[in-house]
């Protein structure tokens, strides 16, 4: 079950089991008194041996065991689909436990931990088989190390029950002299970089067919990641800082460093840092050997394909980028997946940026120094070159959107229905509406699972993170016509940047984040909709991040959270509003209720129940629940003076002040 730990439990039909390997992590382990069966004896029904399995050739897995492991690193991104296929191909279910088992103990564990899960995630027979949340499986990577120590001192020397909350440290990474160091809180949150870690699980770049090509992937890697920067900006915007500077002179020094701090599981090194003032230089890997000038190549190909209005295939046919296909089709060779009409011409663009960025500090591996945060999807978050580098892609994207024609009358309108008001209040108070407010709150995270050779039982860390009041959505609407339907698009707005300039309606449509998207029926006359914010369908709860699958008490606790995995993917709730500030900062609150028959997809599966978070995370095996561009209706330039004054054109809009105030104290965890 631990990352470097030999054995693993798998459920089969509710029941826990045990598998054991035929050989150790180290054989060492085999012929001591380790008592493996009672180390995993608390919820062990079952204890089957491992199916005798025909040994797979796994020659082609170079990856250190003991390096990172990169998803945006071509050899290992190549090497992970082929041993994804691999899992996909067991015929049945032990055979596929049994081969996990073999592979476990003999290749990186992170690799492994990443395709033994994405397989888990796509085939039909482990629907039951549950995955610990990556953070409590890897917590180094995660939590500031110091306290992991204490966490292993707690669990060995303590009995469960008498052992102490341990707190991890804020504001561990820079002093105040580091600006960047205000949006620590955003950059470094547990669940946002769980959030990123899953959306990259879910949707794979390289591997077999029928895990890449998901409905508008590549437009769903723009829309989502591009939801990202529009956040961090508003986020910045909140802490007096300005919006990021898009990476976009790779020639150029670096100036925002980043010291992480954070451990390597794999080998008990701190991730490395980047001085302020880095350059990137070429690699002379054996990870790997890209150019700047490569990259400058690409870049250039890819604005030439937007100017032209398409792109080049493989073959030479040119694929027209039109407002249908063409977003979805540039994610696919900017990100790139395997999806990428001709990956020759347009290269790997983002993928190798990131993992450029993520050796910058030692280019050609003189001092054998593995990769930083940048490389790792569970990390990349952390880091602010992360946002200048994504803020880069998305201008690339941004100038596609630019060029298409602006959304007419009859998409944008509703006729015969009316919004005539929004209103955001805080549940349970008897606050002001349109006042929301956020402060720091203590919760915790159990670390056992992720320590190696550590604890039965769990040892909790508790972690302080930005947090709002819960608050609902009133939204009041007149339907002139009979009954129908329409989808309520909820955007939170900024009105100025961070000098308190006010902003120009397309800088608003492009920092306007997404807050709830939902379907409504509209009866005939007045309706008033009630929607809460824990409804969002960007986010996901809290306990769905945190808590620990092993450790579900109850057969039916393990139950609902199986059912929920593919749920680990989304936006946290308690991330789902910007702090604001002190004064309390104005923004503008958005509905647009758009006409179902524009919007409606017909599913041709019946999937899961799993949608929590469909906007930006899509649906399982369905196909992305919106039939609109994602991000409609701010992803196409806008006419009007401002916000208010192109709401104010359609009925079927509406914009309210808002003000989110941000108190700062601390309260304990619930
Ligand atoms: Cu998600 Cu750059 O893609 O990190």
């Amino acid at each position: 079950q631990r990352p470097l730990e030999p054995a693993f439990t798998s459920r089969d039909n509710g029941k826990s089991a045990l598998v054991l390997p035929d050989s150790y992590y180290t054989d060492r382990y085999k012929g001591e008194a380790i008592e493996l069966e009672s180390r995993f004896g608390d919820n062990v029904d079952t204890k089957i041996p491992l199916r005798d399995i025909k040994k797979p050739d796994l020659s082609f897995i170079t990856v250190d065991k003991k390096k990172h492991f990169s998803l945006f690193n071509e050899k290992h991104k190549t090497q992970a689909g082929r041993l994804i296929q691999l899992f996909l191909d067991a015929p049945d279910l032990s055979t596929f436990a049994g081969l996990a088992a073999y592979v476990k103990d003999r290749i990186n564990p992170v690799m492994f931990q990443y395709c033994y899960t994405v397989a888990v995630e796509h085939r039909p027979d482990t629907k039951d088989v549950n995955v610990p949340p990556i953070a409590q499986q890897f917590p180094s990577q995660f939590v500031e190390p110091s306290i992991l120590k204490d966490a292993r001192a707690e669990g060995t020397l303590i009995r469960q029950g008498n052992r102490m909350v341990l707190d991890i440290p804020r504001n561990y990474t820079a002093n105040p002299r580091e600006l960047e160091q205000r949006l620590s809180y955003f950059r470094e949150d547990i669940g946002v970089n769980m959030h990123h870690w899953h959306w990259h699980l879910v949707y794979p770049g390289r591997g077999p067919s029928t895990v890449i090509n998901k409905d508008r992937r590549g437009e769903l890697f723009y829309y989502m990641h591009q939801q990202i920067i529009a956040r961090y900006n508003v986020e910045r915007y909140c802490n007096a800082l300005p919006s990021v500077r898009p990476y976009n002179n790779l020639r150029e020094p670096i100036p925002e460093g980043y010291f992480p701090k954070i451990l390597s599981s794999l080998n008990n090194r701190t991730y490395p840092g980047r001085t302020a003032s880095a350059t990137l230089q070429d690699l002379n890997r054996e990870e790997g050997t890209n150019t700047v000038a490569d990259m400058e190549r690409w870049t250039d190909r890819i604005h030439l394909a937007i100017d032209q209005g398409f792109v080049t295939d493989a073959r030479g046919n040119q694929v027209p980028l039109d407002e249908q296909r063409g977003i979805d089709i540039l994610g696919n060779i900017i990100e790139p997946s395997d999806l990428s009409p001709n990956p020759q011409l347009y290269g790997a663009l983002h993928g190798v940026g990131h993992d450029m960025l993520a050796y910058i500090h030692d280019p050609d591996a003189r001092f054998l120094e593995d990769l930083a945060v940048m490389g790792d999807v569970a990390t990349a978050m952390r880091d602010p070159i992360f946002y200048r580098w994504h803020c880069n892609i998305d201008n690339i994207f941004k100038k596609h959107k630019a060029l298409m024609r602006q959304y007419n009358q009859q998409e944008l309108d509703f006729s015969g229905v009316r919004v005539n008001s929004i209103e955001a209040k805080i549940s349970s108070s008897r606050s002001q509406p349109n006042t929301l407010l956020t402060y720091w709150q203590k919760s915790d995270v159990d670390l056992a699972a992720g320590l190696d050779f550590g604890p039965n039982g769990n040892v909790f860390a508790s972690f302080t993170h930005l947090q709002h009041a819960p608050f609902e959505y009133t939204i009041n609407v007149t339907n002139s016509g009979g009954p129908r339907r329409g989808t309520a698009r909820i955007f939170l707005c900024p009105k100025t940047d961070e000098r308190g300039a006010p902003l120009s309606l397309n800088d608003v449509r492009q920092l306007a984040i997404e807050m709830d998207k939902f379907t409504v029926n509209l009866q005939a006359g007045p309706n008033m909709i009630k929607r809460r914010s824990d409804e969002s369908t960007i986010t996901i709860p809290f306990e769905r991040s945190f808590r620990r699958v092993g450790a579900a008490d109850t057969p039916q606790a393990t139950d609902e959270l199986s059912r929920f995995r593919f749920c680990g993917c989304g936006w946290p709730q308690h991330m789902l509003l910007p702090k604001g500030n002190e004064a309390g900062m104005q923004f503008d609150l958005y509905v647009m209720i758009s006409d179902y028959t524009g919007d409606e997809v017909r599913q041709t599966n019946q999937g899961d129940v799993c949608g929590d978070a469909s906007s930006f995370c899509g649906l399982k095996d369905q196909l992305y629940p919106d039939r609109r561009s994602m991000g409609f209706p701010f992803d196409r330039v806008l006419t009007g003076q401002n916000l208010s004054q192109f709401a104010q054109t359609y009925g079927n809009m509406s914009v309210s002040n808002l003000t989110i105030k941000f108190n700062d104290t601390i309260v304990d965890r619930t």
